[in-house]
């Protein structure tokens, strides 16, 4: 069904900081199921090839830089209005900009370091939870 799921990243700040835990704490809480995870390191190229719809924007080489300098955690989650109930949860690209409660508000280091990623469509949640998994790795 069309808008039941999102994709996540935990990212490199996050995990170092040992808040994979606390995070994945709030995601459950939250209502969401894990249909798929795993724990991972992206290389700069791979961490390109899921960034490439910024590749024009100023951030990029810092953006792939940091998303491959160390070990992520990526998951698909389920939950009616996955998208944008997990935007809500996650809260803005900007931590000094995101609400009281959210997870980046708890755990991001800064707008790069932003402690997780959310898909911001349907349709790119689709791309992404493929990019990372297959039919086998979803339960
Ligand atoms: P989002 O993750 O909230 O959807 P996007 O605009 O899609 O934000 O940007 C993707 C990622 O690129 C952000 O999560 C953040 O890690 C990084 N980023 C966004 N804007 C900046 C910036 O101005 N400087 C450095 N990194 C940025
Ligand atoms: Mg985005």
């Amino acid at each position: 069904m069309a808008g039941n799921i999102t994709f996540t990243m935990i990212k490199p700040d996050a995990v170092e900081a040992n808040n994979i835990g606390p995070i994945l704490a709030m995601i459950n809480k939250a209502g969401f199921r894990i249909l798929a995870m795993k724990y991972m390191r992206l290389t700069k190229t791979q961490a390109g090839m899921f960034y490439e719809v910024h590749k024009e924007r100023p951030f990029y080489g810092e953006l792939t830089e940091y998303m491959s300098s160390g070990p992520i955690v990526a998951a698909v989650l389920v939950k009616n209005n996955a998208v944008a109930d997990y935007r809500k949860l996650i809260g803005a690209t900007d931590p000094t900009k995101a609400d009281e409660g959210t997870i980046r508000k708890l755990f991001a280091k800064s707008i790069a370091a932003n402690a997780v990623h959310g898909s911001d469509s349907d349709e790119n949640a689709a791309i992404e939870a493929n990019f990372f998994f297959s039919q086998l790795e979803r339960f």
